[in-house]
């Protein structure tokens, strides 16, 4: 065992130019391993708490430090242990989220680079998950809306799922409607329309909530794909005014129209019961799914579970704080028969953790923006290096 010697920490930008947090723990053979934290912007109101990058730097030197000093970096439960009971609140305001997620992924980087297997191996001892048959499907944000964007559109976003074995192969998919599209919007609605929002997808006005459908349709249609995408939307709907009457029928036209496959926050997070109603009104089984309702939250996942509110729900580890409480939550979705979709934040870094925890964890998804700006592909790339080069 290399214990863990000392961890320093610095505030960097995160893609919308705002400060987050790297942690860089050293082991006591001098080796370091860096992560830092992403950020979201249609934050859920139950979501596990960030304090600004100053406080957690603060966190991370004068506490965290000198309490895993000595520590074995292999043993990431009882680090995430440690962090959990030295922070003490329910949603980790004291020391910050943040703080505390940067340290635990830090502390896995370390654990894998001592025990000489990659990342995502790691996580799967941890986690105890098998190996699974398929590598993650990719949730490509093409078209940005909502708070990620200054457009007319007030749903968040528009996602293309190839469908493929492989990464690469959801990859040349994913990107070719991708491009596919730029040129559709560029043609319909002028040069401008190429512009993106904060995760890549382009951003244009458009007429009314179904168009962007329509726009994708025909990008993959051009693009020779038609056949090899399925289509979802992350309504993020705790941001948006209107009656729960007039969303539902606005997805019922989506099912019908376009096959809506994927359906994430479709309500506001406490509205349990209008997510139960849409998940049993169905003919075409779209799978709905919880991120703001159930924030990577056990408590929140139970409660959900009973209500019959969701079939599918959002992994993010920055909602909840450390990576073993992450791949618990993992862990109950699949035993509750729901689908599982990792996923990056809004605003990001270069750390691509989240590639390797998919992975890892056997995620049937990850939810990564679009394959343009390079917080974005570094995720993307990762996915790639993994499947070329570790898989086994
Ligand atoms: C979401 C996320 C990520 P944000 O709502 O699913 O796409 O957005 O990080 O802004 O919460
Ligand atoms: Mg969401």
């Amino acid at each position: 065992m290399i214990p863990i010697s000392k961890i320093k920490a610095r505030a960097i930008l995160d893609s919308r130019g705002e400060w987050t947090i790297e942690a860089l723990v050293t082991l006591s053979d001098g080796s370091t391993f860096p992560a830092s934290v992403p950020q979201g912007k249609s934050i859920g109101s139950y979501e596990a708490h960030n304090v600004s990058a100053a406080r957690a730097r603060r966190a991370i030197e004068r506490i965290i430090s000198p309490r895993l000093k000595g520590e074995n970096p292999c043993n990431q439960k009882a680090i995430d242990g440690i962090l959990i009971s030295l922070d003490g609140t329910p949603q980790k305001s004291r020391l910050g989220a943040n703080a505390i997620l940067a340290v635990s992924i830090a502390v896995a980087r370390a654990g894998a680079a001592y025990l000489d297997i990659p990342l995502w191996k790691h996580l799967r001892t941890i986690g105890r998950f098998r190996t699974p048959h398929a590598p993650p499907r990719l949730y490509i944000n093409v078209i940005n809306g909502g708070l990620h964007a200054g457009n007319s559109i007030r749903f968040q976003e528009y996602l293309v799922i190839p469908r493929a074995k492989t990464i690469v192969r959801s990859i040349e998919i994913g990107c070719a409607v991708y491009r596919a599209l730029g040129d559709y919007v560029e043609k319909q609605k002028g040069a401008s329309a190429r512009n993106i929002g904060d995760e890549g997808g382009y951003a244009p006005n458009f007429t009314d909530d179904l168009e962007p459908f329509r726009a994708i349709r025909a990008a993959a249609r051009a693009a020779g794909f038609s056949q090899k995408i399925d289509l979802g939307l992350d309504a993020a709907a705790s941001n948006i005014e209107a009656s729960e009457k007039s969303l539902h029928a606005v997805y019922r036209k989506m099912i019908g129209k376009y096959g809506l496959w994927y359906l994430e926050d479709p309500f506001g997070e406490n509205e349990w019961e209008a997510f139960a109603a849409l998940a049993k009104d169905q003919r075409v089984k779209t799978r709905i799914a919880g991120d703001d309702l159930t924030v990577t939250n056990i408590k929140r996942m139970m409660e959900a579970k009973l209500k019959n509110s969701i079939n599918a729900v959002i992994i993010k580890p920055n909602q909840i704080g450390t990576v073993t409480e992450a791949i618990r939550a993992v862990r109950f979705a699949k035993k509750a028969g729901w689908l599982v979709v990792a996923s990056h934040r809004s605003g990001e870094t270069n750390d691509d953790f989240i590639a390797d925890f998919a992975y890892g964890a056997g995620a049937d998804g990850i939810k990564l923006g679009a394959p343009a700006r390079g917080e974005r592909t570094a995720k993307y790339n990762r996915l790639l290096e993994i499947e070329r080069f570790e898989k086994k």
